[in-house]
């Protein structure tokens, strides 16, 4: 059994790939996140005190404090998906993208390097290939076109992780993955922010027209994706994963309202995204033939799953709506660290 070392494991994806891993693995996991507003304790409250989970609270862009982490805690393997992931926020600002995304890439690659790390797993995106019309795919082959500055930034994380195979010898994978969706996703993020938005009688702002396209993919198989690259995935190589789900985000909005049984006169269109980007999808074929991946949930499994899991865990959301949520570390943790 390996120690992993997992970057942003208290976000949305993150903390779904360590449940997943100290559940269905006898793996260890270091849980490395420096806490930004994207990050919440409450959202690994189940698994906190297993005896193979550890939390420790870094900057992934401090090289200083990294070099402590990884000299003390010796990772077998790095997981890497911390990250600034809203691409909302990239526009009004994207200086933190930069230092997170691609600063930070870098340091946990010369640490990882130095610390003699087996494999470094890369958590990336399908946005770093840009925009589609109305026809097409991205494969691993479409050449990076990112259009935000997060998915420049991405994109950019990207090329240092290829460079640290080719120059270093690295063995190092990408994953590239369409809209994750599901359990503890923050409410700022589509699918969240309607749910919850609807729940409160509030507007459900609706960029533009409303047609864009994503790709939705339940995020456990996006995390059984991850694993999969990390256990038979290639150094150097790059796998897609997507939902085979693509939604036009109107329809997305209008089913959320029938499964919670709201009328659509909450829906309200809004100024578009500036640089929106039109439509994404995958092919995921290299990923189901190589990696003998697929998703397992449909669009329409996973809509209700994730709408049922926002009904029930509604003092969840509430915290993170009110900030409360923040306080958690302080008072849980901060004493045991
Ligand atoms: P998220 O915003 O929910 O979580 C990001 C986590 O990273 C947070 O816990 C945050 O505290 C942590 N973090 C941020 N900056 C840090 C730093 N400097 N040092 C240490 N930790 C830091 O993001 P998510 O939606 O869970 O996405 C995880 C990864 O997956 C990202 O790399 C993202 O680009 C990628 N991804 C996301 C999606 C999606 O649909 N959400 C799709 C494809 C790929
Ligand atoms: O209020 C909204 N209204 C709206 O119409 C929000 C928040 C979004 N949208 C639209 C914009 C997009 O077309 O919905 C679509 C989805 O938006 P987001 O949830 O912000 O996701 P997106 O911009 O597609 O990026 C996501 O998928 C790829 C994640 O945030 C990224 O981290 C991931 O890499």
């Amino acid at each position: 059994m390996s120690k992993l070392l997992v970057t942003g494991g208290a976000g949305f994806i993150g903390s779904n790939f360590i449940r997943m891993m100290l559940s269905d693995s006898g793996h260890e996991v270091v849980n490395l996140d420096t806490l930004t507003y994207a990050g919440n304790l409450e959202n690994l409250t189940d698994i906190e005190r297993h005896p193979r989970y550890q939390f420790v609270r870094g900057d992934i862009a401090d090289p200083v404090a990294m070099e402590e982490v990884f000299a003390t805690h010796k990772p077998d393997v790095v997981v890497h998906f911390a990250a600034e992931s809203h691409v909302d926020r990239s526009v009004l600002d994207a200086s933190l993208f930069v230092r997170t995304n691609v600063t930070g890439t870098q340091v946990l690659l010369d640490k990882s390097r130095a610390h003699k790390v087996v494999r470094f797993v890369h958590v990336s995106t399908d946005e770093v290939y840009g925009s589609l019309g109305a026809w097409g795919y991205f494969t691993e082959d479409t050449p990076m076109q990112a259009n935000s500055p997060y998915s420049a930034s991405k994109a950019g994380s990207d090329l240092l992780v290829r460079a640290a195979v080719h120059t270093h010898h690295m063995d190092c994978v990408i994953t590239r993955c369409s809209n994750n969706y599901g359990p503890y996703q923050f409410p700022e993020k589509l699918i969240p922010l309607m749910i919850a938005n609807a729940l409160e009688g509030k507007q459900l702002p609706v960029y533009g027209d409303g047609k864009n396209v994503r790709d939705w993919i339940y995020v456990t198989d996006h995390c059984a994706g991850i694993r999969a690259a990390m256990e038979r995935g290639k150094a150097g190589e790059v796998y897609n994963f997507g939902g085979n789900a693509e939604r036009e985000n109107l329809f997305v909005v209008k089913e959320i309202l029938r499964l919670l049984g709201k009328g659509e006169e909450q829906i309200h269109y809004v100024k578009d995204r500036p640089g929106h980007d039109r439509r994404y999808a995958m092919d995921s074929s290299k990923a189901r033939a190589l990696l003998l991946w697929e998703p397992k949930h449909t669009f329409e499994q996973g809509l209700r799953a994730t709408v049922d899991w926002y009904l029930l865990q509604r003092p969840w959301w509430e915290r993170v709506r009110t900030g409360a949520y923040q306080d958690y570390y302080k008072q849980q943790y901060a004493n045991r660290c």
